[in-house]
């Protein structure tokens, strides 16, 4: 929604969050969604799909590296991973400083997401589209977890909300099709929404995953454009060891790894695990 030169994020019925822009760069209505991409004096590019802000160029690193340095730290050895959504190519970009990781499979709903990323939002995928060790599949993650046989040892679902086409990743169905291609040990993450907006999207996620897994739960970051607070990322494993690890045992990768980051650090990742009481609230079963 414009009006004058304030764009208004409508999510929520009764609380919003806007910002001033100085140009509309490009506006589709895919087969899919709406897909609206800004340019912006303080957050500098911002994509929205139906209306709901899903990156900006100023804080993307926040969400990105806790999305895929978390799993990949906490994973002795992660070599095989699957990426659910994620058309930005932040994900992406992030997995691949992993040397380790010899694949990734990407699977997203709308091609015109990818395009329209690499050439409005080029930092995010940071040439990460043409690395061979990439397949990219044009595809309802849905349709392609139900069908899947191959195993990853992270999987990393970066979707939309649950409205829309995003809805069929936070289902039981879903879920089950997905823990079926984690290799032994395997950990799989998603978004799970701002809980102190979305509280039930907690409750929903941590009764349908704690049916499947030895452990599900949460952990936290804050990304200011996803506006209300922590977000919380699922966490789901069969292997409750992983998340006992040390800072020390998390930073002996971290530092074996040799890549810089602006977010994330291994405190910052042990820490991220600790959840305020009015999220922990909401994990009943
Ligand atoms: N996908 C998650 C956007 C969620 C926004 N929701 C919200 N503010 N409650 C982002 C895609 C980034 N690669």
């Amino acid at each position: 929604m414009c009006d004058n030169k304030f764009v208004r994020e409508r999510l929520y019925e009764d609380y919003a969050q806007s910002f001033t822009v100085s140009d509309l760069l490009f506006e589709v209505k895919t087969e899919h969604q709406h897909l609206e991409i800004f340019e912006t004096p303080f957050l500098g590019r911002v994509m929205l799909l139906d209306g709901v802000v899903q990156t900006t160029e100023k804080d993307e690193f926040i969400y990105h590296e806790m999305m895929v340095h978390v799993p990949m730290f906490t994973h002795p050895n992660p070599k095989r991973v699957l990426i659910i959504g994620g058309g930005d190519g932040g994900i992406l970009r992030e997995v691949l400083r992993h040397e380790g990781v010899e694949h990734v499979t990407q699977v997203e709903i709308d091609q015109s997401v990818i395009d329209m990323c690499k050439e409005y939002f080029p930092k995010h995928s940071d040439g990460a589209y043409d690395n061979p060790k990439a397949t990219i599949v044009i595809a309802d993650g849905k349709d392609f977890m139900a069908s899947c046989t191959d195993k990853f040892d992270v999987i990393i679902s970066d979707s939309t909300d649950p409205i829309g086409p995003g809805e069929v990743l936070f289902t039981s169905d879903f879920y089950a099709d997905e823990k079926k291609c984690l290799n032994e040990g395997g950990i799989m993450v998603a978004q799970n929404g701002v809980p102190f907006m979305q509280g039930d999207e907690v409750t929903n996620t941590y009764q349908r995953l704690s049916k499947l897994y030895n452990e599900a739960s949460f952990y936290i970051m804050p990304v200011p454009t996803y506006a209300g607070g922590f977000m919380t990322l699922a966490w789901a494993t069969d292997d409750e060891s992983l998340r006992q690890q040390s800072v020390e045992q998390i930073q002996a990768r971290y530092d074996s790894a040799g890549f810089a980051t602006r977010y994330y650090n291994p405190e910052v990742h042990v820490a991220s695990y600790a959840l305020p009481n009015y999220i922990r609230v909401l994990m009943t079963k």
